[in-house]
């Protein structure tokens, strides 16, 4: 007998609605579901996979507790007591700063990430945040605070609508898309090219993305924020900017043409290792196009402008007049997000509000840059780190130097992991707390829906029962923070929901603009449905949301939609909530109030950028690559999602290889700031000269884990050849990508 449940795909970003076939409490099988509002049926390989990654036997089924320097199993309450007599001993004698926190990537893919997250750091009071962000899209953040005072005003491209596309380092055909979330990126790559629009890609590797382009452009790594600066300048110094209506909105048009005198393309094209006449050519085809959008991703991201081209981006889309426009780039509007309020002065953003204690860098929406974490746990004096939460997350090997990170974690005085599984990081955490496997918990795409090209909402339950001795990871999370906060055992984990909704009740409540000003909270609290805090939580969200209910009270919003908890299920494929609108002025947020093109952080930035058109380019250097069955560093165990095309090879060119004396399927040492690693050579031209490639979240090859099918085809870590000293100064994002290495070739 089996039955079928639907579960938001937590694999990507790309947020697809699954049906999985169920036996008994095992997922047996998984499509797309036809009927998701969004996905439309789309499923790619990983989410066809999601009874094996769910039902992966290393996944941990109880807690874990170090006693006698060994990580044995023990009961929850066993786990919390331990984190309870630890942390808050800690915090009062050495201080709130000597317990440092460390958010990985799956918390955006959980409900219970977006929940508590900041309720632990409340109630810790530590500034020692490091997240996955400043290994990936923290660039971003900054240029969008920058621009429009909001770190999350990240606008999308308009995929389904647009004329041209500018993809710029990303492969949304094997990453399935990011900060961009469209189920079935590649179906809508295909469509744009079949309606007769444009795709260029710019990207020094030949992907499976540049395979589907009109035009591939392969520059030099590291020097988009070149490109894409000459991009703009020509299309000034070519009267070809065309703002429109985003003038209005716009502070600094009259300033950027003498910020960005010098990057002409003839300048630029040495460093970018592309012809002057290719560059202006397009900039004249993206001006000429009636609609169009610029997006940029990791390859723009991790590199070291990549504020500078982050920024770029968006220069390029206003300048075009295709900020906010159908068809360019447009601001999603989330169901569980802010409702818009009137355009006007927000508070600005700001940046280096402290700084970290050893380097001192600056904080970045109050955040320190993960690279520096090993050394603010090793150095000894007042601040430091002696106790670390990790959250889904894997630094040993996301982060630069994981040979030092993995040594200095070993010597923590107290290490918590929230993970499922026993791996390269947690196997150092002194309690592992694993949450279910995803089947057993409910989804609600907080973070994805924010950067959606349609707005729409979704919410799964679970799709299995919670087995007996587990706990959901909202649960998890919650008792975590009663942990830290020395009320394990005298307060319920729902008591942790419940503050949180008290205090969204009296904001929204005092706020005088809100239709809700004076009402009073019990009475809301009261109407809120849902089946436990999360669900209370989540209706909260959604019915002051943008399209909420609000409570009944009049108001604009409540008139759009009616939103609440009760409403979505009984919608369980989701609720269309239309295409993407424009959204400005009143989305910004800046002091002005207005769009400040050139902020005083990027303008002191542009010198550097100067400078790099006179530095000599380094002759090898190194980028990642991503594999469509691939997600980092966690699904490795996974049989299915591993072997065949998805290994860890390094990637030379055929004219590289032979300069270097390599041959294909044989061995090369690359070395780098941060040392050597030995890897089998795949000999393609799919990597441009003068660059090589090797994915990341590889090296299983440490004692101590529970990673059966990882462990026998390891890998190597690439990030073992970064020290971690290389960074994008404005953002404190390490650089993955476009680092100089050397190659000498191994019998
Ligand atoms: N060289 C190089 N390095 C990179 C990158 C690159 O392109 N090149 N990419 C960077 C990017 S973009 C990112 S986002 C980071 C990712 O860096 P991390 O977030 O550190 O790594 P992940 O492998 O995504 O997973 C983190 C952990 O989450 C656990 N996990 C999985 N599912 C769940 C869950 O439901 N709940 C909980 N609590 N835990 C779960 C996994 O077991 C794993 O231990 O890596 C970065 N590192
Ligand atoms: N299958 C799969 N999907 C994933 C993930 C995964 O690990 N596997 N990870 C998820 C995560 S955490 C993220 S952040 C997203 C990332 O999503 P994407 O950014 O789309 O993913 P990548 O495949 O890393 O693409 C980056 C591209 O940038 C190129 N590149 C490198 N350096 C440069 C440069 O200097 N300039 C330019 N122009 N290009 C450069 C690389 O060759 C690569 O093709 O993917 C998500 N989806
Ligand atoms: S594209 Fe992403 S969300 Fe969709 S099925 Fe694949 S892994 Fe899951
Ligand atoms: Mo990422």
């Amino acid at each position: 007998m089996h039955r079928t449940a639907l579960r938001i795909c937590p694999l990507c970003e790309a947020t697809c609605g699954l049906t999985l076939t169920i036996e008994g409490t095992t997922v047996t099988g998984a499509r797309g579901d036809r009927d998701d509002v969004f996905s439309r049926g789309f499923v790619c390989p990983k989410g066809a996979a999601f009874g094996a990654v769910d039902g992966d036997p290393d996944r941990l089924r109880t807690p874990l507790v170090r006693r006698d320097g060994r990580l044995r199993e023990a009961t929850w309450d066993e786990a919390y007591e331990a984190i309870a007599a630890a942390v808050p001993a800690l915090v009062r004698e050495h201080g709130a700063q000597s317990v440092g926190v460390v958010l990985g990537n799956p918390n955006v893919h959980t409900m219970a990430g977006a929940l508590y997250p900041s309720l632990l750091l409340g109630a810790l009071g530590t500034r020692n945040l490091f997240t996955a962000s400043t290994l990936d899209q923290m660039p971003k953040h900054v240029s969008s605070g920058l621009l429009f005072g909001d770190p999350f005003a990240i606008p999308v491209p308009d995929l389904d609508r647009t004329d041209f596309l500018l993809l710029i380092g990303a492969n949304p055909v094997e990453s399935n898309g990011s900060l961009c979330t469209a189920p079935d990126f590649p179906g809508r790559l295909k469509a744009l090219r079949a309606r007769g629009g444009t795709l260029v890609v710019v990207d020094p590797r030949r992907t499976r993305t540049a395979r589907l382009a009109d035009r591939h452009l392969a520059p030099r790594p590291g020097s988009d924020a070149l490109l894409l600066a000459a991009l703009a300048h020509t299309l000034l110094e070519e009267k070809l900017a065309a703002p429109g209506a985003l003038a209005q909105h716009t502070e600094g048009l009259g300033e950027l043409a003498d910020a960005l005198g010098s990057f002409t393309p003839e300048a630029v094209a040495p460093a970018c290792d592309l012809p002057a006449e290719e560059i202006r050519a397009l900039a004249r085809e993206l001006a000429a196009s009636p609609t169009a959008a610029v997006y940029g991703r990791i390859g723009s991201c991790t590199v070291e402008y990549g504020t500078l081209a982050s920024w770029l981006v968006d220069v390029l889309n206003i300048l075009t007049g295709n900020l906010d426009r159908p068809g360019g780039a447009l601001f999603p509007l989330p169901a569980a997000g802010a409702r818009p309020r009137p355009a006007g002065p927000g508070r600005g953003f700001a940046l280096g509000r402290w700084r970290s204690r050893v380097s001192g860098h600056p904080e970045v929406k109050s955040e320190l840059p993960t690279a520096a974490l090993a050394e603010e746990i090793e150095t000894p004096g007042e601040g430091r780190i002696r106790a670390l939460i990790a959250i889904a997350a894997n630094p040993v090997l996301s982060a630069p130097d994981g040979r030092r990170l993995d040594a200095a974690l070993a010597g923590l005085d107290f290490m918590v992991s929230v993970d499922p599984y026993l791996n390269e990081t947690s196997r150092h955490a002194h309690v592992v707390l694993p949450p279910p496997p995803p089947s057993q918990s409910a989804h609600h795409d907080f973070a994805f829906n924010g950067f959606a090209i349609r707005n729409q909402v979704r919410y799964t339950r679970p799709a299995i029962p919670l087995e007996a001795d587990r706990l959901d990871e909202c649960e998890i999370h919650a008792r975590l923070v009663l942990a830290v906060s020395g009320m394990h055992g005298s307060a319920e984990p729902s008591a942790v929901d419940e503050t949180a909704i008290r205090a969204a009740l009296a904001k929204e409540t005092a706020d005088r603009h809100s239709p809700l000003h004076g009402a009073d909270p019990d009475r809301l609290a009261g109407l809120l449905t849902g089946e436990n805090g999360p669900e209370r939580r989540l209706d909260l969200m959604l019915r002051l949301g943008p399209y909420g209910d609000l409570f009944g009270a009049a108001g604009p919003g409540a008139a759009q939609g009616g939103l609440s908890l009760e409403r979505l299920l009984a919608h369980p494929h989701g609720i269309d909530l239309g295409p993407l609108e424009p959204r400005l002025p009143g989305l910004l947020k800046t002091l002005s109030g207005r769009i400040e093109l050139l902020p005083d952080p990027i303008a002191a930035e542009l010198p550097r950028l100067r400078g790099a058109l006179a530095e000599r380019p380094a002759a090898l250097v190194l980028v990642g690559r991503r594999h469509l069955r691939s997600n980092n560093s966690w699904l490795h165990n996974v049989p299915a999602l591993v072997g065949g095309s998805n290994r860890c090879t390094l990637h030379v060119h055929p004219r590289d290889a032979d300069r270097l004396g390599l041959a294909d399927g044989g061995r090369a040492r690359v070395t780098a700031d941060g040392g050597s690693l030995d890897v089998p050579v795949e000999v393609t031209d799919s990597v441009r000269t003068g660059v090589v490639s090797l994915p990341h979240g590889w090296g299983h090859d440490r004692g101590g884990t529970r990673l059966t099918v990882a462990g026998a085809a390891p890998g190597v870590n690439v990030n073992q050849l970064l020290d971690g000293s290389r960074l994008d100064p404005l953002s404190g994002t390490a650089v993955l990508n476009g680092f100089p290495v050397t190659l000498t070739p191994l019998p």
